[in-house]
């Protein structure tokens, strides 16, 4: 990214705002009946997002509203600090010996702690140990890491707390300057950008417990910051008789031994005897790709079937470029067809960003294809598809806690289907169309949740054609991003057909731009390689609690007077709580609005730069009211007859008011 703005100012600090809740009452074996049990999704109350985002097995309670004799951290949106980075951008700080503690909403036999320790000293980071007690006995310890967090610096990162800037040729929006260029260079802080703190890890409580029963968890020998607690009743493990079951061409179930020369095997003899692979429960070591076609792998659930792998570094590289391989399952070359895995984990061991390298979680071109039930985390983007492909589903995995991307649909994606997916902690965008040289098409991205992506967006779609993002739940992108971008950027081919953006929530978005300084909207159309001036449909989105502004549209500055956003429109919006404006407009173009409600708004309804011409005509920005705009906040309507069409009212900069916490409409 680059500068586009003048004067800079100190980013706003945001307020402390309070979350709405679902206050479940605890079952007959609470100790305290009268202690409520809050469970939420993104921090929210159910009802507020109700038939958005996934639908998961588990319950989520954010440790902020849980018992602890710890430190409430947070609410705060700062990059680069603790709060931020949580879900709900607040967590529980623990010394060590202290607790916080969750009382159980259902039956459970399985918990995800989300949790950050510091990084070691000289980076790496440590291991520290978490105590589990449940009801204040059956004592379990797990071992909590940071090797896979903490990232530092400029892009790609370096996990080197200590290390100057890795581009002292490139401007930082710390000193506004290039600090190689600069006498006398500015002094650079170390840690640099420190980012991506948090990490999670599952834990089978080996029995059942009940609703109303109470899970501890108490930090061991650090510091440790627990930001939430996932409880789940896990079934049994599936079982299926019927397949090639690795265990007999030699996989290894313990995880000592290298499995991947026996599910080669498995695959090989499966696809001769029109079987399915079978992999039952255990974990199985690979460290290379695994390749995949016209073959079915079932795990026997993602709990119970582990693929963990080592980074294993290729000496010379790869002919595509890759440095490292690591776990995987992989198209081949030219592409894969009818491959189907479902009901496994593959879990793997990036800790740095090496955009040559291929150690994906699922990687290749996979057409007529299903992946569903997996689990995958500490890959480097957990589903990277080079295309061309077409005809794939994407259903109901979790990714977390990526280097990079959740997925990424890259080049000639089509007709392709990611839903009920759950993405959290990506260390780039959640889910994303690029169509780099050949357009995406007919690809839908459809009720999947997409939480705390640490860098960009938590859904982008560059460039493409006839494709929809619908239904999806977005919480807490954190910088150089918002909830969902449209973006003529990364060499995309050009938006042509439609676009259709219906009945999305994104909550806690519209970030501060640490570039330009100052803030996106929770939905932003970026103008960077191209006009975008497709048929874009925003319809049925609801945009909650935003940072700044709930709607931007903006060209970057050298390209203002290049590029325009046209034909985009908004239809049957509820926005609650803008920092700013509902609609900030720093583009030539124009946009339609037709029952867009809003309230809580707090800064005039439209900031319209235009082009920053300032020319006597108005601004190079249309809106055109299409009736039934309703609300605003306390400059009055966001969408009065005095702005339109198109009055300049282009403040950058304007006071920000925290607005109150969503609620029922
Ligand atoms: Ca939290």
């Amino acid at each position: 990214m680059s500068a586009i703005t003048r004067q800079l100012s100190a980013p706003p600090r945001w307020a402390a705002a309070a979350v709405g809740v679902a206050i479940v009452l605890g079952g007959a074996h609470a100790a305290n009946a009268a202690a409520p049990v809050i469970v939420t999704r993104a921090a929210l109350d159910p009802a507020l997002v109700a038939g958005r985002g996934a639908s998961v097995a588990f319950s989520e309670q954010e440790a902020e509203r849980a018992a602890t004799n710890g430190t409430v951290i947070g609410p705060g949106r700062d990059a680069y600090t603790l709060p931020a980075e949580a879900s709900g951008r607040s967590a529980v700080q623990l010394a060590a010996g202290q607790y916080v503690e969750f009382t159980l909403p259902k039956s459970a036999n399985a918990i995800t702690v989300r949790y950050s320790i510091p990084d070691a000293e000289n980076g790496g980071g440590l291991t520290a140990p978490l105590g589990v007690k449940v009801n204040g006995k059956n004592s379990k310890t797990m071992t909590l890491t940071s090797q896979y967090a903490w990232l530092y610096n400029q892009y790609p990162f370096s996990n080197d707390p200590k290390a100057g800037l890795l581009h002292p040729d490139w401007w930082i929006t710390e000193c506004s300057c290039v600090p190689a260029q600069t006498d006398p260079a500015p002094v650079i802080n170390t840690p640099f950008r420190p980012n991506h703190f948090y990490d999670e890890q599952r834990l089978l409580l080996g029995r059942t417990y009940k609703a109303g029963d109470k899970i501890r968890l108490t930090a061991g020998s650090v510091p440790t910051v627990i930001d939430l607690l996932d409880s789940e009743l896990v079934g049994a493990p599936k079982i299926d008789l019927l397949a090639a079951n690795v265990l007999l061409f030699g996989a290894d179930p313990t995880g000592r031994k290298d499995s991947a020369p026996a599910l080669d095997k498995a695959i090989a003899f499966a696809k001769k005897a029109h079987l399915k692979v079978y992999v039952p429960p255990g974990v199985y070591q690979v460290n290379r790709h695994i390749i995949v076609d016209n073959v079915t792998i079932e795990g026997s659930g993602n709990w119970y079937t582990i693929f963990k792998g080592h980074q294993v570094a290729l000496d010379p590289p790869a002919p595509d470029g890759s440095v490292h391989t690591g776990v995987g399952f992989y198209g081949k070359d030219g592409g894969s067809s009818n491959v189907h895995l479902s009901g496994f984990a593959i879990q793997g061991d990036v800790r740095e960003r090496i955009d040559t390298d291929q150690v994906n979680g699922i990687g290749g071109a996979l057409s007529n294809s299903t992946v569903d039930g997996l689990y995958i985390q500490h890959t480097k983007v957990g589903l990277w598809f080079d295309g061309p492909m077409t005809n794939t589903k994407i259903t109901n995995n979790i990714i977390v806690d990526q280097i990079a991307d959740g997925l990424n649909f890259h080049t000639g994606v089509t007709k392709s289907l990611v839903q009920n997916n759950f993405v959290r902690n990506t260390g780039d965008d959640g889910l994303a169309m690029w169509s780099e040289k050949t357009a995406d098409s007919g690809d839908v991205f459809d009720h999947n949740t997409v939480q705390t992506p640490v860098l960009a967006n938590g859904i982008a779609i560059y460039g493409g054609t006839d494709n929809t993002v619908s239904n999806n739940l977005i919480a807490d992108p954190i910088r150089e991003g918002s909830a969902i971008q449209v973006g003529s950027r990364f060499g995309a081919e050009p938006f042509t057909g439609h676009l259709w953006i219906t009945d999305n929530t994104t909550v806690r978005a519209g970030t501060f731009e640490l570039n330009w300084k100052i803030g996106l909207g929770a939905i932003w159309f970026y103008a960077l390689e191209k006009n975008i001036d497709a048929d874009i449909q925003v319809v049925g989105d609801n945009f909650l609690d935003n940072t700044y502004n709930a709607i931007m549209l903006v060209a970057d500055f050298p390209v203002k007077d290049l590029y325009s956003i046209t034909n985009v429109h908004f239809q049957d919006i509820k926005v609650d709580g803008t920092g700013t404006s509902v609609l900030s407009a720093r583009v030539a173009g124009s946009a339609s609005f037709e029952n867009v409600d809003a309230r809580n708004v707090g800064a005039v309804g439209i900031n319209n730069c235009g082009s920053f011409n300032f020319k006597p005509t108005g601004s190079e920005f249309t809106v055109t009211d299409l009736g039934g705009n309703d609300g605003g906040g306390t400059t009055g309507p966001w969408l009065a007859a005095w702005e339109l069409p198109n009055t300049i009212t282009c403040d950058d900069r304007p006071p920000v008011v925290a607005p109150p916490a969503p609620s029922g409409w």
